[in-house]
């Protein structure tokens, strides 16, 4: 995929991948990358809470009765996005903090994960939307012995990695 594309969409997703901006797409196809690698259907759409504010309040409110089972919402600078569309839907949504030009995304960091009690977002590192993919997949997998399966399998491979790269390094 390049930066401005990503693959079709499915049917009858399970996790919403939304975003501020189409530039925030370079950011986010990583969450779509993982639940492609895993199998899990998704959907992708631009949805502002400061240009389209009706429009995220429709997603937020039918994303449950539509059979999604987990957001991802990336935004960058004032990122009000995760925190107002958390407070639309009973769904858990995680954060992704998108870098910013002036402040590094430091701004988008405290703009998702300062969430005070009662509405929580589960917030990734800046720009880490790989791990809101990957967190995404293992909460489904509470409930899917098959993808439960394919996540171990992911572990075991991510610690055979290292382990090659350690004989690398003494070879
Ligand atoms: C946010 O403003 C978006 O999430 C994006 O990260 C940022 C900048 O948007 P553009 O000006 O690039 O459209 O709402």
């Amino acid at each position: 995929m390049s930066n401005n594309q990503v693959a079709k969409p499915e049917q009858n997703p399970e996790v919403g991948i939304i975003m501020g901006s189409d530039s925030d797409l370079p950011t986010m196809k990583e969450a779509i990358a993982v639940c492609e690698e895993f199998e899990v259907r998704w959907e992708v759409a631009i949805v502002s809470a400061h240009r389209t504010p009706k429009r995220m309040v429709e997603y937020a409110q039918s994303a449950h009765d539509r059979g999604i089972k987990v957001i991802i919402a990336g935004a960058g600078g004032a990122a009000h996005l995760p925190g107002m569309v958390a407070a639309l839907t009973p769904l858990p949504v995680i954060g992704v903090p998108v870098a910013t030009r002036h402040l590094g995304g430091m701004d988008s960091l405290y703009s998702i994960v300062q969430m005070p009690g009662g509405i929580p977002v589960a917030t990734v590192a800046i720009g880490n939307a790989k791990n809101a993919g990957l967190l995404a997949v293992q909460i489904l997998a509470t409930h899917d012995q098959t993808l439960l399966e394919k996540v171990q399998q992911y572990r075991q491979a991510l610690s055979q990695s290292v382990l090659h790269k350690q004989e690398k390094l003494e070879h």
